[in-house]
Formats: structure tokens, sequence, C-alpha cells
């Protein structure tokens, strides 16, 4: 049966191509430096946004319409899986991912959740040997269901990290299972309302406790995958434990835990922190740990995490430059976890949305390889900082000075002269660029 039986297969038809279903820029094959843009870009479908959800919002009931919809328990995931499926191989994409309680529905007790996963994976597995769609990363939604109020490994209720700590073996086994590349945990609750009732300290203490077991038990079964944080800085509790990159950073060395974790940086909790997505991508990228991307946008008025697909192309090239900088993504991948609006609630949204973030990741991935071919950015920074390339500025970074010796450097100076960051001029050269690019030069 098919559910997207108006549609074909998407092809790349060129910057002129007039047709909407087809990419402009995306062309997989395409080589941008010495790899094709496929093997760069491994970009994944989020499961839950464009299969599992209804497009309700606070205010509002579903409003999407999809031809799986008319099922229902067991059956509405079986036809989910068969129209992800095809969904994949009409957008030729090469990977995705998901939550458990996106592929399959809870049942009443943990033993039948797992019973329903088990179902549901196996019936993935089989799909997963005729495609070449892979599993980019797993998670356990450890977030919406009652049990979890008050977090879930950072609960005060000691039965709550049980059950979480069952449900992420359960989830570990499932990548393992299905090859996934990474593990992803996005600490839905893991936060609090509250310092009033709050014990900060020991949901952090169990917060890294739980993380242990989590790589010691995929070291165990063989589970080899990247593991990684996602951080967000509020939303749905006031305060997130893994506020951003730093915050998580330094939470993963106190722990001991940081070799052998990576972030996965979502766009819209970059902007959400108060930084930019480049900022976070920078920070993960300078301390060798950018594992994976969320590629998404928010609303520029908006301040929650409205998932947008992303279109905004100086912000894709901004990120695809830290990315390339950063010797490409590794195991990780470009996953939209994003979502079409509310009004968008036809079924072919789902691929006028996804071939919209396609292409403009491939215009930002184009226009950051020539900002670094022309070396454009690493000029100016270069000429930025060449006082720390002879005199005092070398003897500083090479550790070579005290604070002795540098008062008796500043009190010789008669002048101090500094030069203008000429920001203005860089972003015209940027503009430049990325306007070269639609002309296709
Ligand atoms: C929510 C998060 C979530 C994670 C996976 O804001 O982005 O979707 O990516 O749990
Ligand atoms: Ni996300
Ligand atoms: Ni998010």
């Amino acid at each position: 049966m098919s559910y997207f039986s108006n549609i074909d297969k998407i092809k790349y038809e060129g910057p002129t191509s007039t047709n909407p279903l087809a990419f402009k820029f995306y062309n997989p094959e395409e080589k941008v430096g010495n790899q094709t843009m496929e093997e760069i870009l491994r970009f994944g479908v989020a499961y839950w946004h464009t299969f599992t959800a209804d497009l309700s919002d606070p205010f509002g009931t579903g409003t999407a319409v999809r031809s799986w919809d008319k099922f229902t328990g067991m059956d509405l995931a079986k036809a989910r899986v068969e129209a992800a499926f095809e969904f994949f191989e009409k957008l030729n994409i090469p990977y995705f991912c998901f939550h458990d309680v996106d592929i399959a529905p809870e049942g009443s007790s943990l033993r039948e959740s797992n019973k329903n996963l088990d179902e549901i994976v196996s019936m993935i597995k089989d799909y997963m040997k005729d495609s070449k769609t892979k599993l980019l990363w797993n998670t356990m939604n450890n977030f919406t269901h009652p049990r979890f109020v008050h977090g879930a490994a950072s609960s005060n209720n000691a039965d709550v990290f049980a059950y979480s700590a069952a449900k992420v073996k359960k989830g570990l086994e499932v990548g393992k299972e299905l090859g996934a590349e990474n593990y992803v945990f996005w600490g839905g609750r893991e936060g609090y309302e509250t310092l009033l009732n709050t014990d900060m300290k020991l949901e952090l203490d169990n917060l890294g406790r739980l993380f242990h077991m989590a790589v010691d038990y995929a070291k165990e079964i063989g589970f080899d995958a990247q593991f990684l944080i996602e951080p967000k800085p509020k939303e749905p509790t006031s305060h997130q434990y893994d506020f951003d990159v730093a915050s998580g950073y330094a939470f993963l060395q106190h722990y001991g835990l940081h070799n052998d974790f990576k972030f996965n940086i979502e766009a819209n909790h970059a902007t959400l922190a108060g930084h930019t997505f480049e900022h976070e991508l920078r920070y993960a990228r300078i301390h060798g740990m950018l594992g994976s991307v969320d590629a998404n946008q928010g609303h520029p008025l908006l301040g929650w995490d409205t998932d947008e697909f992303p279109t905004d192309l100086y912000a894709t090239t901004l990120a695809m430059y830290e990315i390339l900088k950063n010797g490409g993504l590794g195991r990780g991948g470009l996953n939209f976890d994003a979502k079409v609006r509310r009004g968008s609630f036809e079924q072919d949204d789902l691929f006028h949305a996804h071939i919209a973030g396609m292409d403009s990741f491939a215009v930002g991935l184009k226009v950051a390889q020539k900002l670094i071919d022309d070396e454009v950015l690493d000029d100016v920074v270069e000429d930025r900082y060449q006082s720390y390339t002879a005199g005092i500025g070398l003897e500083i970074v090479n550790g070579n000075t005290n604070l002795r010796q540098l008062e008796e450097y500043a009190l010789g100076l008669t002048e101090i002269k500094n030069e203008s960051g000429k920001l203005e001029r860089i972003k015209s050269t940027i503009n430049q660029y990325l306007l070269r690019a639609y002309a296709g030069e």
C-alpha cells in the first residue's frame, strides 16, 4: 500500500527548476571538497515530527491530514513504518531518528511497552534490509508520561529513576539491534521548577549516575554508538540541567563522562539559551565535542522551541562553516528536528518542508566551503590576532611571562593602538559569497 502515491522520487533539477517537488541545490552526488553532499550532510528525518505528531498546540487540536491515521494502536504504528520507509525512499534520505513512543504505543506496563517496541523494531529492521536509510540515533521518551512529572533520572522518586533506567537499557538494546550510529539523551524533564523543594546536588549526581550506567551497559552489550547529550536551556522545565554546551561540558567533565559523550546541538535550543547556533557549534568544536546536529530554526519573535524547518541561508552557511572546520560530523548528521506549521497540514507539506531544509543546508555547505577555500574568515582572524605572533604576545601564548614582567612591559607603553574589527566589511563579503552562490558561481 502506498501512502504518498501522488509523489515520485524527489530528484535534483538544479537552481532554475520550477518544480516544487525537486531539489534545486541539494545534489547528493555533487562533490564539495573531496566528499559528496550526501556524505557531508548526512540528513535525517525526525520520526516524531513527520509521522507521529498531529500538529496540535496548547490552544488547538491536531490539524494534520495523514493517510495512515485511519488506523489505531499497533496497526497505526505499523502503518507509520510503511509510510516512513516510503517517505525515506522518495526523499532519498540517508538517516532517520526516533524516540521509543514515536514508533510504538506505550502499553499498560513496562513489559507490554517493551513487547510493542520489539514488534515494531523487528518490522523496522526488516524494512531497513531493503532500504538505504539507516538509523542516525534513537532515544527514549522519558518526559511525556505523567510518571515523569518530577523528572526522570533527576526525579525525587527513586522508583521513577529505576523506571527511567529500565527504559534507557531497552533503548540501548534497540539501538544495537538497528545499528544506530548514536544514542541521544535530551533531558526532557531533567531540570527543576523551583529550588524551594529541590535537592539540586542529588539530582545532578543521579543524572551523572544514570549516564555512567548507560555507558557501562552499552560496553557490556557491545553497542558502540556515540553517546550524545542534547542541551536545551528551558522548556518544559524552567531550569534544564543541560542548559547549553558550556554547562553541559562542565557537567560531563565533573562526572568524568567527557570521553564518552559528545553533543547533539539543536539550532532552536541554542537561540533559546541566548546564543547563536554557530556559537554552540563553535564551543563544541573547539573542545572536540561536536557530535551531531538537530537542524531547525526558531522564530525570531517567539521565545520557545518552534522547531521550524531551517530556511535561513545565513544561519545554514555559518553552521556549515563550523561543521566543515570540524572535519565533518563523523558519525553524526543533520537531523531535521523540525515540524511543519499547524497551518501546513497537508501531507505534501512534509516533502516541501524537507526539500526546503535540504536545499538550505546544501547552499550553506557550498558557500561555507568557498569561504574556507578562499580563507575569507581565516584571513580576518589571523590579521586580528597578529599581536600574539611576535614580541610580548608570543611570550604570553608560550607561557613565558608573568605578572611582574607584564607590568614592566605595560609601564613602558606610551600608547595602545587598537584596530577596527571591520564587522560591516566582513558581512558585506559574506553577502557577496551568498549571492554568487545563487548565481551559480
Ligand atoms: C525537544 C528536543 C527533542 C530531542 C529528542 O526540544 O529537541 O525533540 O531532539 O528527544
Ligand atoms: Ni532536538
Ligand atoms: Ni527541540
